[in-house]
């Protein structure tokens, strides 16, 4: 007999595999589940709407560093519960399952599906893969990896198989494939063996070869250096522009990748270097949409002020 779910629930997750996998771990019969436009770290009004229409009771925001103006939003509508592990500021009437913010560290806490599986007391495979997930081959230089090592140690995976798995689901959002991004967690719940799910899936294989495919289009199209700066304009609508800008930073100590396929007003533009952060600033000084770390910044700007936007890059990094 299926048990009845007493309140009607959402969860909102992150589209990459931590997002989805923390977003399975939470799942249960009966529960919505829901990613913002890919893309976006905020919800639109018409989202917002569809989200009030439903009468939810409890929402669950999943690995998801959301807006604060969305959240708030979200707080009005009901209760607001955040599983995360990105260092953000509290919103009073939300709560958190968040070690990072109580000052713990991302060592410890290194994906969202790990709090949610500490959580949850479930150190599985999905809780795995979400940290394999945000920090790929980086992992290896941290003290989690003794973690990782023991656990695919007892389930004979090596580290090439589960890298393999973060890429297929990731290839969902890569594509752009919002439905089956938010279809995920069910199935990824749903599967009894969860490896064989991810790695004989059809769709999902066809998707990452898509990207595969893009991804080396890419890496062979034209390039210019300028000033010793890497420059790559590109033209997909897949969402590769990260993948791309880390593959050519291996050989330039500066990149900027441009594609102007995937939105279609603005151009996404990404920089890698040795110390990009302060054009996180320029950026929003601008207007745009823009974030990133010190090795990296991404910003989404109009196609008509792109050019002139590379330009001031250039001038500030040479
Ligand atoms: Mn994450």
């Amino acid at each position: 007999m299926k048990t009845l779910l007493l309140s009607k629930m959402l969860i909102l997750h992150h589209w990459d595999t931590d997002g989805i996998c923390s977003a399975s771990l939470l799942y249960k019969d009966g529960i919505d589940l829901m990613t913002p436009t890919i893309g976006n770290y905020f919800l639109t009004d018409d989202e917002i709407e569809q989200i009030e229409k439903k009468g939810y009771e409890e929402i669950y925001i999943v690995d998801l560093a959301l807006h604060e103006n969305s959240l708030k939003r979200l707080t009005e509508i009901a209760k607001i519960k955040v599983f995360d592990h990105h260092l953000t500021k509290k919103l009073s009437g939300v709560e958190y399952i968040n070690p990072i913010i109580e000052g713990k560290s991302e060592e410890d806490f290194p994906s969202a599906s790990w709090v949610v599986g500490n959580y949850l007391s479930q150190k599985n495979l999905l809780a795995f893969l979400g940290v394999v997930g945000d920090w790929e081959e980086r992992i290896k230089n941290t003290k989690f990896y003794s973690k990782l090592e023991k656990f695919m140690e007892e389930n004979g995976l090596s580290f090439e198989e589960m890298h393999d798995m973060v890429k297929l689901i990731d290839a969902n959002y890569k594509v752009g494939d919002k439905k089956e991004v938010e279809n995920a967690p069910k199935l990824l719940a749903n599967a009894e063996n969860k490896k064989e799910f991810i790695i004989s899936n059809k769709k999902w294989n066809e998707n990452k070869k898509k990207i595969e495919e893009e991804i080396k289009k890419a890496l062979e199209a034209e390039e210019e250096i300028v000033n010793g700066i890497l420059i790559k304009r590109i033209k997909s609508k897949c969402n590769i522009i990260s993948t791309v800008a880390r593959e050519l930073w291996k050989k330039n100590d500066y990149v900027i990748v441009i594609n102007d396929k995937f939105f279609e007003k603005d151009s996404q533009v990404y920089v890698r270097g040795k110390d990009v952060y302060h054009l996180i600033d320029l950026a929003k000084s601008k207007g745009y949409v823009a974030g990133g770390k010190k090795n990296v910044v991404g910003a989404i700007v109009p196609k008509e002020e792109c050019e002139e936007f590379v330009e001031i890059i250039l001038e500030k990094i040479k």
